[in-house]
C-alpha cells in the first residue's frame, strides 16, 4: 500500500528528555497510572473530518493543504483517505476514530446513489478495522452542510427536509453499529434560529426529541448497546443553538424523557464559547449522570468562535482529566480530537506533530491529576469545607429532617454568624502549580 505520510515515522514514547519531535515524551500508552493503563484512560480518537477532509479554508482564502491523498477520481480519493487514515492511526498509536457519513463518503445524484456509495466505503473501512484493530468511538450524520439543511434538519420548517434527515440518520447508525460504535453524537449543526419572527421555537423542539426518540428505538432495535450522545454548543452556525451548553441539555433530554439513552460530548471549545469552563461543563454532565465523551481541542481567549486548535494547555488538561477521574473515567466515551492545525501548518507532517501535541498535553494533564489525587490537599479541603454539614443543625439538613420553623429558632438563638472560614483559592491554585512544577507526578 502507498505510504500516504512518508515523514511520519512510527511514534513512540521517548520520556521527557527526548529532542526527537515523533516521539511522545509524556504519552506511555502502556504505562499504568492508578492501576490503568494509559491509552485506556485516554482513548484518544482521531477525529476523520479535520484531518482526511478539511483543507484549511476560512472565509477569506480556499485550503492551504491538499487532502486528495492522490486520489484521481472521487472514489479513489475517498479510498485513499480510508488508507490514510489507518496509517497515521498506526503511526501515531490512536485506537479509535470518529466520523460522520459524509467524511469517509461522496454524496451521490441521489439518496439511494448516496446510501451505496457510504455503504460501499464502510464495507472498506471494517476490513482496514479488522486488519489494524482500530475501532469506531463514535459516528454521526452530517445534517448541516447540504444546501436542503439550510433551516436545519431535524427543526426545520420543512416536513420533507426533516423526512430526508431522518432517513439520513438512519443510514448513519446502521453505519455506525456495522463498524462496532459504541457512540453515536447529535450535534445541532443548524439546529438553532436567527429570529424569532420566522421561528416556533417549541414545534421545532418538539420535532427535534421526536426525531432522537426515533433513532433511539430504532438504533436499540438493530441491537446499538452504546450511548447515544448530544453535542451542546451555544453558536455558530446558528446566532442560537438550541443545544447551548450542558445544563440546557440537560433540561431538554429530561423534558422528552430521554436521559436514559443520552449522555453529552462536551468539547472543551464549545464550552468556553458558551461563557463556560471546560471543567463547569464535565462538572455538570457528572452530577447530573450524563457524562459521557469530550471532544478534546482548544479555543483561543482573544477570539470569539470555534478555532478547534488541538489542546496544549496543560491547566486545562489537567482539570479535564481531575473530572474524568472523579466521573469514574470513561465507559463508552473517550477523548477526541476534534481539531485541526492552523491554516499555515499545512503539511502531513504538522498534523502528526498536532495529533503528538494533543495526546501528550492531555498525558500530562493525566499524570498530574493523579498525583494531585494522591497528594489529597484539594480533595481533603473540599471534604472539610462542607463539614459543617455534618453535625448538629448541619446534620439535620443533610438528613433532610429539619424544616424552615427549627432554622428560624436556631438562627435566633444563634445571633449572627461567626464561624465562617477562608475559601483558599490562591493556596489551592498554587497547590496545583507546587504539584505540576515540583515534578512529583514524574514518580
Ligand atoms: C462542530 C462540531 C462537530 C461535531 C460533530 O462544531 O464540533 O464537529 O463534533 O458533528
Ligand atoms: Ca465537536
Ligand atoms: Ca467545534
Amino acid at each position: 500500500m502507498k505510504d500516504f505520510f512518508p515523514e511520519v515515522p512510527y511514534v513512540r514514547y521517548e520520556g521527557p528528555d527526548s529532542n526527537n519531535r515523533f516521539a511522545f515524551r509524556f504519552y506511555n500508552p502502556d504505562e499504568k497510572i492508578e492501576g490503568k493503563k494509559m491509552r485506556d484512560h485516554l482513548r484518544f480518537a482521531m477525529s476523520y473530518w479535520h484531518t482526511l477532509c478539511a483543507e484549511g479554508s476560512d472565509m477569506f482564502g480556499r485550503g492551504t493543504g491538499d487532502k486528495s491523498f492522490g486520489g484521481r477520481s472521487v472514489d479513489e480519493m475517498f479510498r485513499n483517505k480510508a488508507y490514510a487514515a489507518f496509517e497515521l492511526m498506526s503511526k501515531l498509536d490512536i485506537d479509535f476514530f470518529c466520523f460522520h457519513d459524509r467524511d469517509i463518503a461522496p454524496e451521490g445524484n441521489t439518496l439511494a446513489g448516496t446510501n451505496e456509495n457510504l455503504l460501499r466505503m464502510a464495507s472498506l473501512i471494517k476490513e482496514l478495522m479488522d486488519s489494524t484493530g482500530k475501532k469506531v468511538l463514535w459516528g454521526t450524520a452530517n445534517c448541516f452542510n447540504h444546501p436542503r439543511y439550510m433551516h436545519g434538519a431535524g427543526t426545520s420548517p420543512n416536513a420533507n427536509v426533516f423526512a430526508f434527515a431522518a432517513a439520513q440518520i438512519k443510514k448513519a447508525i446502521e453505519v455506525s453499529v456495522s463498524l462496532g460504535a459504541k457512540g453515536y453524537v447529535f450535534w445541532g449543526g443548524r439546529e438553532g434560529y436567527e429570529t424569532l419572527l420566522n421561528t416556533d421555537m417549541k414545534k421545532e423542539l418538539d420535532n427535534m426529541a421526536y426525531l432522537m426518540r426515533m433513532a433511539v428505538d430504532y438504533g436499540r432495535s438493530i441491537g446499538f448497546s452504546g450511548d447515544f450522545y448530544i453535542e451542546p454548543k451555544p453558536k455558530e452556525p446558528t446566532k442560537h443553538q438550541y443545544d447551548f451548553d450542558a445544563a440546557t441539555v440537560i433540561g431538554f433530554l429530561k423534558k422528552y424523557g430521554l436521559e436514559k439513552d443520552f449522555k453529552l460530548n462536551i468539547e472543551a471549545n464549545h464550552a468556553t464559547l458558551a461563557g463556560h469552563t471546560f471543567a463547569h461543563e464535565l462538572a455538570t454532565a457528572r452530577i447530573n449522570g450524563v457524562f459521557g465523551s469530550i471532544d478534546a481541542n482548544e479555543g483561543d481567549d482573544l477570539l470569539g468562535w470555534d478555532t478547534d486548535r488541538f489542546p496544549t494547555n496543560v491547566y486545562t488538561t489537567t482539570e479535564c482529566m481531575l473530572e474524568v477521574m472523579r466521573a469514574g473515567g470513561f465507559v463508552n466515551g473517550g477523548l477526541n480530537f476534534d481539531a485541526k492545525t492552523r491554516r499555515p501548518s499545512f503539511t502531513g507532517e504538522d498534523i502528526a506533530l498536532a495529533y503528538i501535541a494533543g495526546m501528550d498535553a492531555y498525558a500530562l494533564g493525566l499524570r498530574i491529576a493523579a498525583a494531585i489525587r494522591a497528594d489529597g490537599r484539594i480533595d481533603e479541603f473540599l471534604n472539610s469545607r462542607y463539614a459543617s454539614y455534618s453535625t448538629g443543625i448541619g446534620k439535620k439538613i443533610s438528613d433532610r429532617t429539619t424544616s424552615l420553623e427549627e432554622l428560624e429558632s436556631y438562627a435566633l438563638s444563634m445571633g449572627e454568624v461567626t464561624d465562617n472560614s477562608s475559601g483558599r483559592q490562591e493556596y489551592l491554585e498554587n497547590i496545583i502549580n507546587s504539584v505540576m512544577f515540583s515534578g512529583s507526578w514524574r514518580k
